[in-house]
């Protein structure tokens, strides 16, 4: 009897604690759901909005937004202004805090889960007479946030981060100058925990950690382990905790490596942003994308958060330089997209950008201070100066690919040697990539059941119609796949629901 008791109650201590470590790996999607967007530089109404006209309606899980606390308002307006924190008021220029709930109770509503970027490394960096944008003041040279408040003694000396073979310096000192809050300091956690908290009790599904990297492990796991559960108000189970994906860039050769922070939560593959940019710019063969995955040096499967690319890279900000793909190539980039969509590899976000033509600058505004709203074009595109790659067919359509597909494995895998490939996602989904200089045009087992299907990157459905190319697929699987050179799109997909 005293036996069992004792054995029963070690199970559940074992239950419990594995359970509290793996739940922050969750994103907490709603079923069916996949892949969350990056909304980069938005604002709230906005995101509530596209939450119920575009995102929930066509699959989407989640969105990412821009830091939603208070931040340095600097001249000209560049889009990094918000990763500089002058307190923890959720006032920005994406709007305020009632906008901020309305939005995520918005999005909730029709399954889609909101995602902070938290940065709580560092606060802004120096600047004379610095207000934010809830019009606090602060004091960057003597290290004085009055607002939160932050004062000298919760900030580790100054120090500048030159060199990333040292870890010490990384954690303990400034990145691009901004001071760096001292994570192990009572007084600082609490702060940020009051702030994640109170996101939480907002309904959000979890954070974005900003340069986690720049933190240490052992004051991050002290963070996580006080958040509060999720709110079940919009229906995440009791006991849900919040999903952490970290960003830390670890493409090899530095003191800090992304696998220190993966017994924390999720953490950011940029080595997938590298090598997909890479293979399909032509500096690899798609033929070797046939062991995509821990093979390429990347995290597990459920650790690694992938992406083409975001909002740092895509304007050589971050890790990746040349070899990385943007809105800027977008035929490659929608194959880059269709690729990482189709394949089960890694928890997918996409980024949807605004035009830029420096690094330096800002979404569009109304008058150089207001961010403007994004206005939509009869086939689903934006204008105004948004890119909204959401909203481009060949993105949205294959994120609809993965939802249908999920749970199933590669299979058949095809290639002609160098740049074609095609392969199935058990018997629900298929998919062919042309990235070289001729036709591919050729007989290809689909996996799938006889009948005639729409591809859903020329086109879609409407009705029992086919607005792109249709695929006539026999009783034995097989059909003729045709992806043309000159074609505006280098991919094919087809899958159970664009059967005609
Ligand atoms: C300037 C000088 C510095 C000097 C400093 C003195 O360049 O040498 O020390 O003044 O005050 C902006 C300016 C930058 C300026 C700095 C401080 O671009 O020139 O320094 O402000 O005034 C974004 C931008 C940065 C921007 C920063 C703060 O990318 O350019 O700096 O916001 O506004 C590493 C990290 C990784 C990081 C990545 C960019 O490991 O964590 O660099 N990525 C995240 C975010 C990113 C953000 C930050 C971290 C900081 O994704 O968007 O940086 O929160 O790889
Ligand atoms: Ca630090």
């Amino acid at each position: 009897m005293i036996v069992t008791k004792i054995s029963c109650c070690v199970f559940l201590f074992l239950l419990g604690s594995s359970y509290q470590a793996n739940a922050q790996f969750n994103p907490n999607y709603a079923s069916g759901r996949t892949t969350m967007v990056h909304l980069f530089e938005w604002k709230w109404n906005d995101i509530a909005t596209e939450c119920e006209n575009f995102l929930g309606p066509k699959g989407y899980a989640g969105v990412q937004v821009s830091p939603v606390n208070e931040n340095i308002v600097v001249p000209n307006r560049p889009w990094w202004e918000r990763y500089q924190p002058i307190s923890y008021l959720l006032t920005t220029r994406s709007g305020n805090e009632q906008q901020f709930a309305n939005m995520v109770r918005r999005c909730n509503n029709v399954g889609v889960r909101i995602y902070v970027d938290a940065v709580f490394n560092h606060m802004a960096a120096d600047r004379a007479n610095a207000r934010g944008t809830a019009g606090s003041t602060a004091n960057p040279g003597s290290k004085s946030y009055p607002a939160v408040p932050y004062s000298n003694a919760d900030f580790h000396a100054t120090c500048a981060i030159n060199n990333y073979n040292d870890g010490n310096q990384v954690r303990n000192c400034e990145l691009v100058g901004l001071k760096d809050l001292d994570q192990s300091k009572s007084w600082v956690q609490d702060r940020i925990l009051d702030f994640l908290n109170k996101l939480i009790s907002l309904g959000v599904a979890g954070f974005r950690v900003d340069a986690a990297k720049h933190m240490w492990p052992a004051d991050l796991k002290n963070i996580y382990n006080r958040l509060n559960n999720l709110n079940t108000q919009p229906g995440f189970a009791v006991g849900s905790r919040p999903f952490i994906y970290q960003e830390v860039i670890d493409l090899g050769g530095e003191a800090v490596s992304k696998h220190e922070y993966t017994g924390l939560g999720v953490v950011t593959e940029f080595l997938h942003s590298a090598s997909i940019g890479k293979v399909f710019r032509g500096g690899d063969q798609l033929r070797w994308l046939t062991n995509w995955g821990t093979a390429w040096g990347f995290l597990p499967s459920t650790s690694a958060f992938v992406f083409v690319d975001n909002h740092d890279n895509q304007r050589g900000h971050g890790a990746g330089g040349s070899d990385i793909l943007t809105y800027k190539n977008a035929k490659q980039y929608k194959m880059a997209s269709a690729f990482m969509l189709s394949h089960p590899f890694g928890i997918p976000r996409v980024m949807s950008s605004f035009a830029f033509d420096n690094t330096d600058q800002g979404p569009p505004t109304t008058d150089g201070n207001n961010i403007a709203s994004p206005t939509f074009n009869a086939d689903n595109s934006c204008s105004g100066g948004w890119i909204c790659e959401h909203r481009w067919r060949q993105i949205y359509n294959m994120v609809g690919f993965r939802n249908i597909v999920s749970g199933t494995n590669v299979q058949n895998w095809w290639d002609n040697g160098s740049n074609q490939i095609a392969f199935c996602r058990g018997n629900r989904g298929f998919v062919a990539f042309n990235n070289q200089n001729n036709d591919l045009n050729t007989s290809l087992q689909t996996c799938l059941p006889a009948g005639t299907y729409c591809d859903i990157i020329s086109g879609e459905k409407s009705g029992s119609r086919c607005t792109g190319k249709s695929v006539v697929v026999g009783s034995d699987g097989r059909a003729n796949i045709s992806i043309r050179q000159n074609e505006n799109d280098g991919a094919l997909a087809i899958h159970v629901a664009s059967k005609l």
